[in-house]
């Protein structure tokens, strides 16, 4: 029996299983690093031990403390979830070895899977169907040359210890074989220190289709129908759905049959999936298997009404499968989508920082969010930047999918940025709706799904300008309100001799957008639902606000756009500036020295970069005039009121 359970992960899978597990009235043992100190899957744990450090190899990957962890907290079994420790073989044995029971398959059947051309070995004795290829030990150029002419071009090469698409070659023809081969075997070598390849059948347009079973230790398997997880980008999963549109029940029936007899040929008990390419026509073939539970496992709790973290909990304990094969339903559609902390504008970047504003869509029949944070939390560079996982149902994919288009609107995260807008992109687009699913449909789609660089419109600041009068406390002060005798809010006021001064001054990221006048006529602002109403032409449009820690969200074409006042140092030209000096107007540091004394510069022309509170800065020249001298240098700390640069203006 399994009274307390350790879970050797973080995130929302950590937070995933800890649900089941306490459901089961099963004692949490949480481990965490240094920085996850506060995170979420550590508060909801009935136990939290540290390992220290950061980095995974400082903390999640260290067997012995974790075991030392299992050890201390009386905890008889270790849940790895996936990544880290999930398919490490060595650590499976290391807890076999210690007495305590590792949440997932035998040690044996992790080492039978971690080989591609074993794997394929092993495949191909049990009858499963592979891609026509080659997996055998000869590496000499001829034997690949007679093999690729065998199969027929094009032919795919990949490294035999390879994974997610590492070190894979295409060949279209023999000419091209020598370098293709000298080139993926040096890629290997480096890559998994192991230069071994094998060649297959190129599959032109596969898609992605993979087959959920369990087993148990009383010898019976079964297949709980499968996933289409073709929607990928570089070898990443991005949109999941169950079941696989189109699949007949009689391939379902074929795939889920080969998908158990793989499983079964190399003693495997627990989840697992079976990955498969499908090809046009519809034939079918063993990819690799995943010997965890895998992220997208919640479509298949969607559609089958079973939980498999119970399932997985109850075969470690000994028991038999919950359900037999015929008993395994299939009902509805369900569709999943990663939310990711990545820059889609600068190639999918990993993008880290603090949540400063995070609401997750409202739970409702057929949704479920997965996720391991909560507003205010730190998305740290050291772990991977998923962030949650969206999951609707529906009785249909076209429910299913509105359903979760539904969500991805409903969703706020500022702060950090996120694939959110790609996500609804995705959903959005008529060759999803019409499920012409296959591994290609990222690259053939990229224009379309691509969010093209932020630019932010006339009409993007005239609404966030107005919002900003309307919804912020105090805001409307600097202004006239609306009913006065003027419909327009006059944000000048003008002084003798002077130039008009300018009194509304926002920013948005890097740009920055000056008012003189704001006009609010026709508009309105409703704090309980939290709605900019903007009545033009008799058309009223509907803008979605958030206000948070003194800042304004925007809801602007499917992501939330943080409005701030512009740049307090703006107002140091102005205000705080002595007769031809530029002060620090607050503590910070001397980013950048743009000029050089004796320089004449325009107005308005960039003399230094200052970076205070995280955010850079720039001072800027009033007028036209030249440099007479500069008072600090670059990387120099400096005071408020520091006297930075003095200009001398012309005669
Ligand atoms: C293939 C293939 C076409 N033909 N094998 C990519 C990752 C690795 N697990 C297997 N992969 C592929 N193997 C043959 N013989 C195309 C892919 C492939 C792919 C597979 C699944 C999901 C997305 C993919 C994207 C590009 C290529």
């Amino acid at each position: 029996m399994i009274n307390t359970l350790l879970i050797a992960n973080r995130g929302e899978i950590a937070c995933r299983v800890m649900r089941t597990a306490r459901e089961m009235g099963i004692t949490t043992v949480a481990v965490h690093s240094d920085v996850d100190r506060q995170a979420q899957h550590v508060l909801q744990a009935d136990i939290a031990i540290g390992l220290g450090g950061a980095k995974p190899a400082d903390s999640y990957l260290l067997v012995d403390k974790i075991l030392a962890a299992a050890h201390a907290s009386g905890a008889q079994a270790i849940h790895p979830g996936y990544g880290f420790l999930s398919e490490n073989a060595g650590f499976a044995r290391a807890c076999e070895e210690q007495g305590l029971i590792f949440v997932g398959p035998p040690a044996s059947a992790i080492d039978a899977m971690g080989s591609k051309s074993a794997a394929k070995a092993l495949m191909e004795k049990a009858g499963v169907p592979l891609v026509p290829g080659y997996h055998g030990d000869e590496q000499d150029l001829q034997t690949f040359v007679t093999a690729a002419e065998r199969i027929g071009y094009p032919v795919l090469l990949k490294a035999t210890a390879g994974g997610g698409g590492k070190g894979m070659k295409v060949v279209e023809r023999e000419a091209d074989m020598a370098e293709a081969l000298a080139s993926a075997q040096r890629e290997a070598q480096s890559s998994f220190g192991d230069a071994r390849m094998l060649v297959e059948k190129y599959v032109l347009q596969p898609r992605h289709v993979e087959i959920q079973v369990f087993a148990d230790q009383h010898g019976k398997g079964v297949y709980l129908n499968e996933r289409d997880c073709s929607i990928q980008r570089r070898h990443q999963k991005v949109v999941e759905e169950a079941p696989a549109p189109g699949l007949s029940p009689e391939l379902r029936k074929a795939m889920g049959d080969a998908a158990v007899k793989a499983a079964q040929a190399i003693g495997y008990v627990g989840a697992g999936t079976v990955e498969f390419l499908l090809d046009a026509r519809g034939e079918f073939f063993f990819m690799e298997m995943n010997t965890r539970l895998q992220v997208e496992h919640p479509v298949t709790e969607a559609i089958t009404g079973q939980d498999l973290v119970a399932w997985q909990l109850r075969v470690a304990q000994g028991e038999k499968l919950p359900l037999t094969q015929e008993q395994v339903p299939l009902m509805g559609h369900a569709i999943e989508v990663r939310l990711y902390a990545e820059d889609t504008d600068n190639d999918f970047l990993p993008a880290s920082g603090t949540l400063q504003l995070y609401r997750e869509p409202t739970a409702d029949k057929g949704r479920r969010v997965d996720s391991g944070v909560t507003e205010g939390d730190v998305v740290s560079p050291f772990y991977d930047p998923m962030i949650a996982k969206l999951i609707a149902w529906g009785e249909t994919r076209e429910e299913a999918r509105l359903s979760l288009l539904a969500m991805l609107r409903e969703t706020v995260v500022a702060g950090v940025q996120t694939n959110l807008r790609f996500l609804t992109r995705i959903l959005a687009h008529p060759a999803f709706a019409k499920a012409e699913l296959d591994t290609g449909f990222i690259p053939r789609h990229a224009e379309q799904l691509l969010p093209a660089p932020e630019t932010l419109d006339e009409q993007f600041w005239r609404v966030a300008a107005k919002a900003w009068l309307l919804a912020m406390p105090g805001a409307s002060s600097v202004a006239s309100g609306p009913g006065e005798s003027s419909p327009w809010t006059d944000l000048t006021s003008w002084r003798a001799g002077l130039p008009a001064r300018t009194r509304l001054h926002l920013r948005c990221g890097e740009l920055d957008q000056p008012f003189a006048a704001v006009d609010v006529t026709g508009c309105s602002y409703c704090p309980t639902t939290q709605t900019l109403l903007i009545t033009e032409a008799q058309q009223t449009s509907r803008h979605r606000l958030l206000i948070s820690s003194g800042a304004l969200y925007l809801h602007w074409h499917d992501s939330w756009q943080r409005i701030d006042r512009f740049d307090p140092i703006a107002e140091v030209d102005h205000s705080h500036q002595h007769a031809g000096g530029l002060q620090a107007p607050m503590n910070g540091s001397v980013v950048r020295v743009m000029v050089e004394p004796g320089q004449q510069v325009e107005a308005g022309a960039v003399l230094l970069v200052l970076e205070a509170m995280k955010m850079e800065h720039s001072i800027r020249a009033a007028e036209a005039g030249t440099v007479k001298a500069i008072f600090c240098a670059e990387g120099e700390l400096i005071a408020e009121g520091t006297l930075l640069v003095e200009m001398e203006e012309p005669q």
